[in-house]
């Protein structure tokens, strides 16, 4: 008689709500169609010090995703994990120079903007430098970004930043526009391709339900 086998457990996401990276992930998971346990990590109160958390995420970072015996403390290998151990609705194509535009634009989204405007460095910035400070510092970084980022898809986007299928790239664009918008008063008038990807993101279900507000954890929520 062959024994049932005990279902998987489902991963658990640690989260905050207004955290890009923890976004980034939650956009992944909903469109793999993963069914997942949310943790909120509330980071204004210093939860990601909490020496538990530590051991899932060393540098005191959202998210972390638990997946079995995997622990994975990185938005992007967090993606990357994704992807290879459930390939179904494929985020990277399999053309070498689409994959790598993907690769290129979802680095310079968690390398070269997010983490020249993390909740750490704008804390030194308005202690150190003063207050109100890191508001401009913020716009440049992003402004920077996404002027590279606009030249890089202007010519090959269609609905999505790589053509008609929502990829990689999305996954990390759709947060990092979300932020600049509703957070940091960027002018998305100079980014027109990325302005209407914005558009595109916030009415695609996948998204959608990535949405900051939408969380467990949001102060509007519930
Ligand atoms: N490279 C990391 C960066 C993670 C990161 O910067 N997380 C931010 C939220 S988006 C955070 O936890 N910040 C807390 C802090 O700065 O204390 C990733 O992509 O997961």
């Amino acid at each position: 008689m062959a024994l049932a086998e005990a279902p998987a457990a489902r991963p658990i996401l640690y989260s905050y709500w207004r955290s890009s990276c923890s976004h980034r992930v939650r956009i992944a998971l909903n469109l793999k169609g993963i069914d997942y346990e949310y943790k909120a990590v509330n980071l204004l109160k210093g939860e990601q010090s909490d020496p538990e958390f530590m051991k899932l995420n060393p540098m005191k970072f959202v998210p972390a995703l638990v997946d079995g015996d995997a622990v994975i403390g990185d938005s992007y290998a967090v993606a990357l994990y994704l992807e290879d151990k459930y390939p179904q609705r494929p985020l990277l194509p399999q053309d070498l120079k689409k994959k790598a535009l993907n690769i290129q634009v979802a680095s310079i989204v968690c390398s070269g903007i997010q983490p020249l405007h993390n909740l750490t460095l704008v804390r030194f910035i308005e202690q150190k430098v003063g207050t109100g400070e890191s508001i401009p510092w913020v716009q440049q970084q992003i402004d920077r970004g996404f002027t590279a980022v606009e030249n890089m898809i202007k010519g090959c986007a269609g609905k999505f930043a790589m053509g008609d299928e929502v990829q990689l790239a999305d996954v990390f664009l759709a947060p990092q526009i979300f932020a600049a918008v509703t957070r940091f008063q960027i002018d998305m008038s100079n980014y027109p391709t990325l302005a209407r990807l914005h558009d595109q993101y916030m009415t695609h279900p996948a998204f959608e339900a990535a949405l900051p507000d939408r969380q467990p954890d949001a102060p509007s929520s519930g």
